[in-house]
């Protein structure tokens, strides 16, 4: 569980974007003021799913559009909003009011390679009101490729394959003459 705490984290947005490897900016220009986050070194294929659940919690009730915490996620260099103050329908039986409960989110990773996964929540506009966010169960799978999909993938390679086979013989054969 990370928090905004109704007192300060003594993290400002910008500390954030440098922790998690944001361009600057990507945080404060959305008002965040201070925060947590988590962060974790993650290589993936191309195609693998990332899947985690996530619950945010909010004492800032009712939401309010100045002062709207929110809960994100960043992969790379890409911030993803999880909620806002507006998020939460339920009451909370935690020491925070309201939350949203657990949700399941799941990103197909589209390019290989070697990332930063983060996980925050800020204080936006103020750096009072505690919000919250609990995350579980993150995982990197890779997604099973349905078989008519990967037959036909070999099949494009073959023709690619085949192609490139006639352009060389092409070639070779203009500059025997
Ligand atoms: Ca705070
Ligand atoms: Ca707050």
């Amino acid at each position: 569980m990370i928090e905004t705490l109704q007192d300060q984290t003594n993290v400002s947005g910008s500390d954030l974007e440098s922790f998690l490897g944001l361009s600057s900016g990507s945080l404060t220009t959305g008002g965040v003021i201070e925060g947590s986050a988590i962060k974790q070194t993650i290589v993936a294929s191309s195609g693998d799913v990332l899947s985690f659940s996530w619950n945010f919690l909010t004492d800032q009730v009712p939401s309010d559009s100045t002062f709207n915490d929110f809960a994100f996620f960043s992969l790379g260099n890409t911030v993803s909003s999880l909620a806002d103050t507006f998020t939460p329908t339920t009451i909370s039986f935690s020491r925070l009011a309201v939350e949203t409960g657990y949700q399941t989110y799941s990103y197909t990773i589209p390019v290989a390679g070697t990332y930063t996964l983060g996980f925050g929540v800020v204080d936006v506009g103020d750096d009072a009101v505690n919000s919250a966010l609990l995350i579980d169960n993150v995982s990197v799978k890779l997604q099973a490729v349905p078989e008519s999909m990967s037959s036909t993938a070999v099949a494009a390679a073959m023709a690619f394959g085949v192609c490139l086979q006639t352009n060389l013989r092409k070639r070779s054969y203009k500059r025997q003459n």
